[in-house]
This record gives C-alpha cells, sequence and structure tokens, in this order.
C-alpha cells in the first residue's frame, strides 16, 4: 500500500532533523495525527491553545538551535497562535507550522472553518506555501525546513488542504542543502575598524546569534580595545550570561532611561540588529530614536551574516588583544524579609542552579533582577522579543522540552500568566522541569505608568481596566487544578524556601509571589 500525503510529511521531516511537533489538532489534521503513530521518530507535545503551541516551539528552537514543527488547525487556528509568531519572528526564530486546511475541492464551498489562511500566515512568515496534492507534500514540507534554516531562522508556514495529506502517493523527499550564513565582505570590517580607532562615542548594538558567549567575548575585546559601548536590543532571543561570562547590558524599556543610556552617542553600529535602538512606543513631544538625532547609523553585519565570524574579523582587523577575563561580581546571599525587586533579584541570583534557562515575561517587577544575575551561576536568559504578552509560559515549556536535565525558571508577571496559562497543564503531561514564578501584584502594573506617559487622565474606569482584583486570582489553584503543584510566598524566606523544594524535585512547581 502507498504511503499517504501526511506519512510522506511526517517522514520528510524527521530525516530532515524536525523531530518535536507542538500540536492543537482538529479534523482537518486528522491524517497528519495518524502518521504520527505510524511513522517513529517524532515527539508529539499538545497544547491546550494555539498561543501556547507557538510559543512552546518558540522556547524550543531558541535552545535546541533547530526547529519545531507545529500543528495548527485551519486559519482560525493559526490566528489563535499568532501573537506569539509575532513573538517568534522578532526572535528570528526557525519554525514550521503545519496548518490543516479545508479539502481543495470543499474550498468553494465557503465551510464555517474557511477563511484567508495565507494571509494571515504571511504578516508573520517568511515562506508560505499551500500544498496542492499529496504527491509534492514531502518536497513541500523540505522546502519549509531548508527556509526555517536558511539564516537568521525563519518561520514557515505549509498549509495543508485535508487531501493532499489523505491522498495516496506521497513521496518522502531528503533534506535540502541549507546555504551558510554569509560572510561580512573585508572591506566593511575594515571600514568599521577605521571608525572605531578614531574613537568618538560609539555603541555597538549586538542581536541573535551575537549574544552567545564566544562573540561576546570578541564584542569585549573590541569594546576594550576602543572604548565602544556595547548594547543588547531590550528583549532578546537567547543571551548566554552569569558568573565567568561577559556581561551585556539592554536598552532599558523606559524610554527616559533609555535616552539617557545612549546620550552622546555619535556612532551606532548594528551587528545582528535590523536597525537602531527605538523606543517601544511614540509618547507626545518624545523622540522614536533612541539614539541622538545626529548619531550616525554603520552596519557591520545584516541579521543574516555570520554574527560570531563579523565581531572575530572586527576584533582580529584591531589587533584587539583577548579580553581581560569577566569582572568577578560576588554572588549575593539570598534575601531574608519584605518582597521586593531587589530582594528578590539577590535571592534569585543567590540561588538560580547551573545552567538554568530564565524565560523572562516579568513585564515592570524586578528591573533590576537582569543586572543582578549577572553574577549568578552560567545560564541562558530568553525573553519576550515581539512585546506580545503571554509568551513566558509558552516559552519556558518549549526550552524545557529541548533541554531535558536543566531547570526552567520563568519570571512571570501575572496579568501575562492568564493569557496562556494553560501551558502549565503541558508542563505537567510533560512534567517538565519549569519553575513558573508569578509576580503577583494583581494589577497591569506598567500600564499605570504608562497612563501618565501619554498624558491621559484616568478615571475610575481607567483605573478599573488596570485592576485584576475583584475577584482574586489564586495561582497556586491554578496550577494545582492543572496538575502542577506549588505554594505562595508573601517573604523572601517563604519564597527561598518554596525555590530550593522546586529545585529538589523533577517536574513542574508554581510560587505564587505576593508583593
Ligand atoms: C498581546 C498583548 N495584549 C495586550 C498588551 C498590552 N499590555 C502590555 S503590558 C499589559 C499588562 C501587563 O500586566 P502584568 O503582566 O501583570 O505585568 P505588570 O505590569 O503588572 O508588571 C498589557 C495588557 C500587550 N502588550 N500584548
Ligand atoms: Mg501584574
Amino acid at each position: 500500500m502507498s504511503m499517504n500525503g501526511a506519512e510522506s510529511l511526517v517522514h520528510t521531516l524527521v530525516a530532515c532533523g524536525v523531530d518535536t511537533c507542538f500540536a492543537n489538532p482538529g479534523t482537518s489534521e486528522m491524517h497528519f495525527v495518524a502518521a504520527l503513530d505510524r511513522v517513529p521518530g517524532m515527539r508529539c507535545v499538545l497544547g491546550l491553545f494555539e498561543g501556547v503551541v507557538t510559543g512552546a516551539a518558540d522556547g524550543y528552537a531558541r535552545m535546541a538551535g533547530k526547529p519545531a514543527v507545529t500543528l495548527l488547525h485551519c486559519g482560525p487556528g493559526l490566528a489563535n497562535g499568532l501573537s506569539n509568531l509575532h513573538n517568534a519572528r522578532r526572535a528570528t526564530t526557525m519554525m514550521v507550522n503545519c496548518v490543516g486546511d479545508q479539502a481543495t475541492w470543499h474550498r468553494p464551498f465557503d465551510a464555517p472553518l474557511t477563511a484567508d489562511t495565507e494571509g494571515w500566515a504571511r504578516g508573520v512568515s517568511g515562506w508560505v506555501r499551500t500544498a496542492s496534492q499529496a504527491e509534492q507534500v514531502g518536497a513541500d514540507a523540505a522546502a519549509a525546513v531548508q527556509a526555517a534554516f536558511t539564516s537568521p531562522g525563519t518561520i514557515a508556514t505549509l498549509i495543508l488542504p485535508s487531501d493532499t495529506c489523505w491522498n495516496p502517493g506521497g513521496v518522502p523527499a531528503t533534506p535540502l542543502p541549507v546555504p551558510p550564513a554569509p560572510l561580512v565582505a573585508p572591506h566593511i570590517v575594515q571600514q568599521i575598524a577605521t571608525l572605531l580607532r578614531r574613537g568618538e562615542p560609539t555603541m555597538l548594538v549586538l542581536a541573535t546569534s551575537a549574544l552567545r558567549a564566544a562573540p561576546l567575548a570578541d564584542a569585549h575585546r573590541i569594546a576594550a580595545a576602543t572604548g565602544v559601548k556595547l548594547w543588547a536590543p531590550t528583549g532578546n532571543g537567547r543571551i548566554e550570561r552569569g558568573a565567568g561570562r561577559y556581561p551585556i547590558e539592554r536598552v532599558p524599556y523606559v524610554i527616559e532611561a533609555a535616552v539617557a543610556a545612549l546620550a552622546g552617542i555619535k556612532h551606532v553600529v548594528l551587528v545582528g540588529a535590523p536597525k537602531p535602538p527605538v523606543g517601544f512606543f511614540g509618547y507626545p513631544d518624545k523622540l522614536s530614536c533612541l539614539a541622538p538625532p545626529d548619531a550616525v547609523v554603520h552596519v557591520l553585519a545584516r541579521p543574516e551574516h555570520d554574527l560570531p565570524a563579523a565581531l572575530a574579523a572586527l576584533a582580529d582587523e584591531l589587533g584587539a588583544p583577548a579580553a581581560p577575563p569577566p569582572p568577578r561580581g560576588t554572588r549575593p546571599e539570598p534575601a531574608r524579609g519584605a518582597v521586593n525587586g531587589d530582594s528578590f533579584a539577590a535571592s534569585l541570583a543567590a540561588l538560580l542552579p547551573e545552567n538554568a534557562i530564565v524565560a523572562d515575561e516579568s513585564v515592570s517587577f524586578g528591573r533590576m533582577t537582569y543586572s543582578v544575575t549577572q553574577n549568578a551561576a552560567p545560564h541562558d536568559w530568553i525573553a519576550i522579543t515581539g512585546g506580545a504578552i503571554g509568551d513566558g509560559i509558552p516559552l519556558a515549556t518549549g526550552a524545557a522540552v529541548a533541554c531535558p536535565g536543566r531547570r526552567v525558571v520563568n519570571l512571570e508577571a501575572d496579568g501575562s500568566a492568564m493569557y496562556t496559562i494553560q501551558g502549565l497543564w503541558t508542563q505537567a503531561r510533560e512534567n517538565l522541569d519549569v519553575t513558573t514564578i508569578i509576580f503577583a501584584n494583581h494589577k497591569y502594573a506598567i500600564l499605570l505608568g504608562e497612563l501618565a506617559n501619554v498624558g491621559a487622565n484616568p478615571g475610575r474606569t481607567a483605573l478599573d481596566m488596570m485592576d485584576l482584583r475583584r475577584p482574586e486570582l489564586d495561582f497556586v489553584k491554578m496550577g494545582e487544578s492543572m496538575g502542577v503543584a506549588g505554594g505562595r510566598a508573601e517573604t523572601m524566606e517563604q519564597f527561598n524556601d518554596l525555590f530550593a523544594q522546586s529545585l529538589g524535585r523533577r517536574g513542574p512547581f508554581l510560587i505564587e509571589l505576593v508583593m
């Protein structure tokens, strides 16, 4: 009996190294799901909402260095996952989305779930194709994986009318070659070296793969030799950091702090960042670009370039010696007493286990957590990149699937948690080593600050829109109802105990940190 299209699809994905699927299936994906039983090699993880599925695929790829495949149901299922696909696109994440859709011959009948699936896919995808026949589905899948792997990482969306999956005649395809990340031309490296030798106030904006330990060491060689300042964008896909690694500061979120940090800069040199730093929003009478208006923008490397190679070449061109060893700050002691930003940062820096993954959707709480944890045990820091909240729990879930044996610590603001809270269920079902810390301030705190920034004058109704009391959310109970044990901390002693408890056991744990 010949293979159907869905079987050729799964065979091809596995042959291309894509072996993890985050799924929320429907009728049009039944043949894909059935194929998973017949074709070995694909781990399938169920998410109870498409935002969990797409955010988990993002967290997975950031840590695994290869794409996961998502399985989504028709245009509306894809649409439910769009905002975390938006975050993934901002992180230049590799991903393959398989979206089941109406059978080709049923589409003209305009059945209820029929929608502009391609149109919705396009806004977040670098590659979109609708399969037309079972014989081609294998080749389509190989092309999608090739696109996903292409530097700096692409979201590839393959839409599969259900007859292309159930018809016989499927032909598995072999992996297509992935073009290597292009090298920066030597004359560009020389031009930037000449600029840096002038010694004028200059910042390097390092993004994506420039934020790993080795390229950061080269960036520090450059900084030590020339005095340039090193900055990362506010939200980043993945930063390798912690004690013994070279630090990098992020451009502050708060616009006044960002403008102050970048004051006096004469040159902005982009290393993988697609543009110079800009404010999250436009505010009346404030600038959009955060660097001074007369600063000149230069490009060392576009996002698709080989960024580690570009930084190494620039450091060599400058004849920069090996950077001095990273400063050895002292690791703080776990804090005692009241819960606040400083005490939380100190405890996390003290207690974070070796090789942890921090998934950061802390929003406004503890803006100092990042800098204080530079002295924590070495870890990866993955953060929400596109400002679309509801990414933290899914990112943590996907990272834990990618990295068994490593503890994932999810810093999660309470309002943001409620967008994709059902990701906890997936963590329980897969027994993932995730410690979720909910910052329970019971409000949309950041928006209270934004009210003033945009010059709005809030009344009772406006303030009510930022208040999460009445009724009060109980995150410990929510976790329990989805199979995740946990506890509530009202003091730092209680937090330290619960955090240690979570590290001493396998599987997920939730701490509601009350402030
Ligand atoms: C998808 C999406 N919807 C809405 C918003 C607007 N928004 C930004 S922050 C925020 C509330 C954040 O509250 P919380 O997560 O509790 O963090 P806190 O401000 O309390 O630190 C909202 C609704 C957004 N950024 N993204
Ligand atoms: Mg909050």
